[in-house]
């Protein structure tokens, strides 16, 4: 009986530890280590929709209503990258890669503009045709998005990889507005196991050249890759003073042909109460709920959790591919703007417009 007594009352303590932290979060007072390492332990329904119900109410005052949309268009599956996670590391042989034309990404930039998108994410895998020839390996590349730009003045980002400054240069003359690699971790010890062969400082640094150029910067993260939650901090406190404009968070999918195969896969939960503590470590900036990780089903649940861009918009039938879903709910239309509206709408959201897309972007370039 006595432990029972005890029990409760740790239990409303920790209740009240909670909402303590979650009233410092509301007043965007920064919180402290302790504080999110507490918070990254929190696994209990109602414990986890209450920081989701924090993340929406800060959303809502900085966003109001309005979700932004990306469009993906992952146009080189090819990559000269060796990287633990990902199926499309080269040596992994299971796979059809393919090369889309400049035509053929001009035809799906127009296509996904059309369908209402606000920007344009152009990715690659680091793929040798364009970086073995140095500079002008990218030429073709920038007359395409030069021409994009041109016709629809739409916002576009790059993850091409770790690219010279060379080319960054180029890719900003060209109206490039985002740079976009992940870190994954900013544990180095777990970031070498993850990408093999690659220079942790290079990819840090290639953010932080990108950003004193103009652009704004996307950092990411994956988790249930061993990250533990000291690591997620640090992350945290490193995508703080990397200043980054958009930050993510993906669940590792194991990848067929791949080291990390049969890696033991992470609680859903776990990326939505990491997107709901960036939510409320960084109240102003974009989250993306991606429909990379779990499609259109799990759209709901990463805008509960606090997430204001949905990324990876693919149009059907266009033989283009997800990265870490190669092709769930591609083909059948489901990363379509029209078929996340409803979604939206259920949860009493709506598309921004262009404008207010493009009128964010331009304000966050303007600040610095
Ligand atoms: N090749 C470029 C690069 O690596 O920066 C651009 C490609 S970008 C789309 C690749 C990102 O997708 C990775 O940084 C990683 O965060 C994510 N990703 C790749 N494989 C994944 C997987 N199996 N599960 C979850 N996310 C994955
Ligand atoms: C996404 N599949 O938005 C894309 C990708 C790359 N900049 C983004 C991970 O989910
Ligand atoms: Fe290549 Fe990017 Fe995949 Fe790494 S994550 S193997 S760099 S496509």
């Amino acid at each position: 009986m006595i432990e029972q007594k005890e029990g409760d009352l740790m239990l409303d303590c920790a209740s009240s530890k909670l909402d303590v932290i979650l009233e410092k979060a509301a007043q965007e007072n920064p919180l402290s280590r302790d504080e999110l390492l507490f918070l990254l332990t929190l696994s209990e329904e109602t414990d986890l929709s209450k920081v989701f119900n924090v993340a929406r109410q800060l959303r809502t005052r900085y966003f109001e209503d309005k979700i932004f949309i990306y469009g993906f268009v992952y146009f080189s599956t090819y990559c000269r990258n060796e990287c633990a996670f990902c199926l499309y590391r080269k040596s992994n042989h299971s796979l059809e890669r393919y090369r889309k034309t400049d035509l053929e990404i001009m035809e799906t930039a127009l296509s996904l503009v059309e369908s209402g998108v606000h920007l344009l994410d152009l990715t690659m895998g680091e793929d040798p045709y364009y970086f073995d020839k140095q500079e002008s390996g990218f030429e073709h590349l920038i007359r395409t998005v030069e021409l994009i730009k041109k016709s629809t003045e739409i916002p576009i980002m790059i993850s091409a990889g770790v690219v010279s400054e060379e080319v960054l240069r180029e890719f900003k003359a060209a109206g490039i507005d985002w740079y976009a690699t992940y870190q994954e971790t900013h544990n180095p010890d777990l970031y070498h196991k993850l990408r093999l062969g690659q220079s942790y400082s290079e990819r840090m640094e290639g953010k932080k050249s990108a950003h004193k150029l103009g652009f704004l910067i996307e950092e990411g993260l994956l988790t249930g890759v061993g990250d533990t939650d000291e690591d997620l901090v640090d992350s945290l406190e490193a995508m703080k003073s990397l200043g980054a404009d958009q930050v993510r968070v993906m669940s590792f999918v194991p990848q067929e042909g791949t080291p990390m195969h049969r890696f033991t896969s992470v609680a859903p939960y776990r990326e939505l109460l990491i997107i709901a503590i960036m939510r409320l470590v960084f109240p102003d900036r974009l989250i993306p709920a991606s429909l990379d990780v779990d499609g259109l089903k799990g759209l709901a649940d990463r805008l509960d959790a606090g997430a204001n861009v949905v990324t990876s918009i693919i149009p059907p039938q266009s033989g283009l591919a997800g990265v870490s879903n190669q092709s769930l709910d591609i083909d059948d239309g489901n990363r379509t703007v029209s078929r996340i509206i409803p979604v939206l709408a259920q949860h009493g959201l709506v598309p921004a417009s262009r404008d207010e897309y493009a009128d964010w972007v331009l304000k966050r370039q303007n600040r610095s």
